[in-house]
């Protein structure tokens, strides 16, 4: 069982700033803890683009958690999930967090936005925020909902993505944090990290604030934990990445006579067996070998 939940909490007592990095899938979230991460974020523009579906409250709970069980099963370190806006009401959370609590995933995140949700991100999307005593109400279903108390609830606050500034962003942060959330996030869709900075420096809160710079890519981490900032999530570039390695790979595949032609940045099998721990078969295979020929079956 991933011991997520403990860890994050440890790693957030020991360092000041944590750095997390979003996945999609096993393979992806393995990667991400082979280069160093402190943590996996179970994103759902990711893992919604992984079924070729829009960002947009469309996979179910299940989905989203069959994901990030994978993650926790292939990974020790803490997976972050991104549970929107925690699939209804406060009964529908409430049965989310014992459902992600036992899959060993570290924390839920979910948004103070009305369902169906649309990407944060997206130009002239419905950013509708749902009433800040709907939301409170969530957030008290998914406080009575964890059963080990390192488990962390994340309220994410939208009202910067809404355009109803920091003031309304602090009222709301505040509220959440009376409310038993266990933790801030603070999204802007703003190219420079000037109102994060802002809602920052003006929060006296004592939980943790995270942030999700990908419209503000020119911050530096040494930015964001100067101004308290005490986790950074690096949210979809992984599934960019692997979007245009695809897609240029394919394109002169489909257009080549050999694979020798292929100018493709491939890794190698080798690679990929030890990710999928491909050996740890063959030393099965020969212990229970061992075990059969002990009991009489083989010579
Ligand atoms: C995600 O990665 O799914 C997020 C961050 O929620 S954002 O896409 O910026 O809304
Ligand atoms: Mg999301």
């Amino acid at each position: 069982m991933n011991d997520g939940a403990n860890i994050l909490n440890s790693q957030l007592n020991q360092k000041s700033i944590l750095k997390v990095a979003g996945a999609f899938d096993a393979m992806s979230a393995k990667l991400v803890e082979l280069s160093g991460f402190d943590a996996i974020w179970a994103g759902s523009f990711a893992i919604s683009a992984t079924h070729a579906l829009p960002d947009a409250s469309i996979l179910t709970m299940t989905e989203f958690l069959s994901v990030a069980s994978n993650m926790t099963d292939a990974c020790s370190i803490p997976v972050i999930a991104d549970c929107d806006t925690g699939f209804g009401g406060p009964s529908n959370v409430s049965h989310m967090v014992k459902k992600y609590e036992s899959a060993g995933v570290a924390a839920v995140s979910i948004e103070d936005k009305i369902f169906p949700k649309q990407n944060s991100l997206l130009e002239n999307g419905n950013q509708q925020l749902l009433s800040e005593k709907d939301f409170v109400a969530k957030l008290i279903a998914a406080k009575n909902a964890k059963v080990n108390e390192n488990f962390m609830i994340i309220a994410r606050v939208e009202a910067l993505i809404a355009g109803l500034g920091v003031d309304e962003a602090l009222k709301r942060a505040n509220a959440y944090k009376k409310a038993g959330a266990d933790a801030i996030l603070i999204h802007s869709k703003s190219k420079t990290p000037d109102e994060i900075f802002e809602f920052c420096d003006l929060w006296d809160g004592d939980i943790p604030i995270i942030a999700i710079p990908t419209s503000y890519p020119n911050v530096t981490i040494d930015e964001l934990e100067k101004h308290k900032i005490r986790i950074a999530i690096y949210a979809n570039q992984s599934l960019r990445v692997a979007h245009l390695a695809m897609k240029e790979h394919l394109e002169q595949l489909s257009k080549a006579k050999s694979l020798s032609q292929i100018k493709s940045n491939m890794t190698t099998m080798e690679e990929i067996f030890k990710l999928q721990e491909m050996y740890e078969i063959k030393k099965q295979e020969t212990d229970i070998e061992k075990n059969l020929k002990k009991l009489g079956y083989i010579n």
